[in-house]
């Protein structure tokens, strides 16, 4: 199996964290923001990353992925079999893709932009030298179609801001009551709330190489998430479910 990924999305790690979960062996591709449209629309119809190449098929999309490894390989299932909590999982895993995924993204977007050296480590480790010349040749077209697709506007940043702290608020309550966000058992809710936040949290067990933000806004926005609850259980999450291979 392959994984077409970008190596530090969110959406990407989602479907990494799945797959190292369930002991499936993969290879990792990543691909260069900008011309991964080129490799993915021969898999699949929409331009996104994560693609799972599995069998002749693509499957796009992180939560499909996780469907399709559920499926796939039952063993150590992600899934509830219960119906109301199977339910519970996939509607907080819709919504926090969303609510934190978008949110955070467009946040850190709107100021990460302007500093190219940052984003050439996110958008081309491990690639080799000719990948990094042709990310520099054509970052400032690149950071235009980002900042159009992603942030949009100051006032979407605002409300990335307040639609994400009213998110890690509500899970606050959640994360209060119990070790895991619904049941007893680690599952895809959680597993997907942990990536989301992996930007954020940058976890010890999280394959990518982080640097430190050169942003000093975004560092602020990075001190008032650190000890929050929801970040600590990011932390546990990934010290006692991220099973990295090698
Ligand atoms: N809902 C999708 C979202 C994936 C997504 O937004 N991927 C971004 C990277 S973080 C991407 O591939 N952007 C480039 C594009 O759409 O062409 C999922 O869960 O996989």
């Amino acid at each position: 199996m392959k994984l077409l990924e970008f190596p530090h999305s969110h959406y990407c790690e989602k479907a990494r964290w799945a797959l190292d979960y369930k002991g499936v062996p993969f290879q990792a591709v990543a691909l260069l923001p900008g011309l991964h449209r080129i490799t993915v629309r021969k898999y699949a119809p929409d331009t996104s990353v994560p693609v799972l190449l599995s069998d002749g098929e693509g499957v796009q999309g992180s939560s499909e992925i996780i469907d399709y490894l559920d499926r796939k390989f039952p063993l150590h299932s992600l899934t509830p079999v219960d119906p109301d909590q199977r339910q519970a999982c996939l509607e907080i895993e819709r919504s926090m893709d969303t609510r934190l995924g978008e949110n955070i993204r467009r946040v850190l977007y709107d100021r990460l932009l302007a500093y190219p050296e940052f984003i050439r480590h996110c958008f081309t480790h491990p690639m080799p030298g000719v990948k990094q010349f042709i990310f520099r040749l054509f970052y400032p077209v690149l950071r235009n179609k980002i900042y159009q697709i992603y942030v949009v506007s100051p006032a979407k940043v605002e409300q990335s801001r307040r639609e994400f702290d009213a998110a890690m608020s509500e899970l606050e309550q959640t994360v209060k009551q119990g070790q895991y966000l619904v049941g007893d058992q680690f599952t895809r809710a959680d597993l997907s709330v942990a990536s989301m936040l992996s930007l954020l949290v940058m976890p010890a067990e999280h394959p990518f190489p982080w640097r430190g933000i050169p942003d000093p806004q975004t560092r602020l926005f990075y001190d008032a998430y650190r000890d929050h609850p929801v970040s600590n259980w990011v932390r546990k999450m990934y010290r006692e479910h991220r099973l990295r291979k090698g």
